[in-house]
């Protein structure tokens, strides 16, 4: 396994039409949530990854972990919750720069998962340990259970990458600051985004933030910097990306998912860190330009398509 993931996915049903979600009546039902996101960037590119997560015992379960296993993501520590139902979210396309999310996930099925969903072997056999600051968010033996992988995964050589992924509607902003800071110092690569870095340190100059996450133990951090593009900075180096010319943004939600999921895809063939940050750029550029989470997402001759044809 290339990378493996630990996270909740939801069921996503967003409005046929766009405006105020109250007028609708019909809705496209997909799937979306950050980490098998991740996953399935990575498939695409020709990776391989795995997602562990729990569903519940209901149809819209069975129907996402079909659709993740056809996306050629390793489903085979995905565990089935019988006394909880799989959330569900709702994207609600009010304009065209205003998209807003509603989650029906509190006490989901995943919101259950616990130190007893790891298998130590599953993660101890990949190069990469995804995981983001919503998971701890779920409950309290989520937050436990992403202790105990980070634990496993370092215990074993594995790599931690760490996307904060802030989400001020599921915690307190004091808990959220206080845990997102616990796994950002547990973690070898960070992949904030400048509102994240500013909720966690105060200042949204990139360089002291750069700087900020450095001190604080990893040693790569990638700040997102939105339609920009993304810098890096390690204890010897630090560049600017820019990003790629988005013709329209259709929906941005899933972007940074597909930003992490191409920037690793790019350390996992060996490229330079600014490739890499550049190969996170463009899928999270093509992603911006889809309706869905992960419909946007590439293959590598597509990828290099755009790349190669954007912004000559
Ligand atoms: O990054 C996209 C996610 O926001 C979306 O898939 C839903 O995982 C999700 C979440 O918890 O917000």
């Amino acid at each position: 396994m290339d990378v493996v993931t630990i996270g909740e996915t939801m069921a996503l049903f967003t409005p046929e039409t766009s405006g105020l979600m109250r007028y609708a009546h019909t809705y496209s039902r997909k799937f979306g949530g950050s980490e098998s996101n991740v996953a399935i960037g990575l498939t695409r590119l020709g990776h391989r990854s795995g997602w562990i997560s729990r569903i519940g015992d209901d149809e819209l379960g069975k129907a996402m972990v079909s659709f993740i296993r056809g996306e050629g993501v390793d489903v085979s520590e995905v565990q089935v919750e019988k006394s909880a139902q799989t959330g569900i979210y709702f994207k609600e396309l009010r304009r065209e720069d205003d998209v807003r999310v509603l989650y029906y996930r509190k006490n989901s099925a995943a919101s259950r998962m616990s130190k007893n969903d790891l298998n130590e072997e599953y993660i101890a056999q990949a190069k990469y340990l995804h995981i983001t600051g919503i998971t701890p968010a779920l409950s309290d033996s989520c937050y436990e259970m992403l202790k105990e992988a980070v634990h496993l995964a370092k215990k074993h050589g594995v790599t931690v990458v760490f996307d904060p992924n802030l989400r001020k509607t599921l915690w307190s902003e004091e808990k959220a600051r206080q845990v997102l800071l616990e796994f950002v110092k547990e973690s070898d690569i960070v992949l904030p985004g400048i509102a994240e870095g500013k909720f966690l340190y105060g200042v949204d100059d990139p360089q002291q933030l750069g700087e900020r996450f450095l001190a604080d133990g990893s040693t790569t951090c990638v700040l997102k910097l939105g339609p920009r593009g993304a810098q890096y900075f390690t204890r010897e180096k630090t560049e600017f990306v820019p990003s790629f010319t988005v013709k329209k943004v259709i929906d941005p939600v899933g972007s940074g998912d597909g930003f992490c999921s191409g920037f690793l895809s790019g350390l996992l063939d060996g490229l330079s860190l600014y490739d890499a940050v550049r190969r996170g750029n463009g899928v999270g550029a093509m992603v911006a330009m889809v309706n869905g989470d992960v419909e946007g997402l590439p293959d590598k001759r597509d990828l290099e398509l755009f790349i190669n044809e954007t912004d000559k």
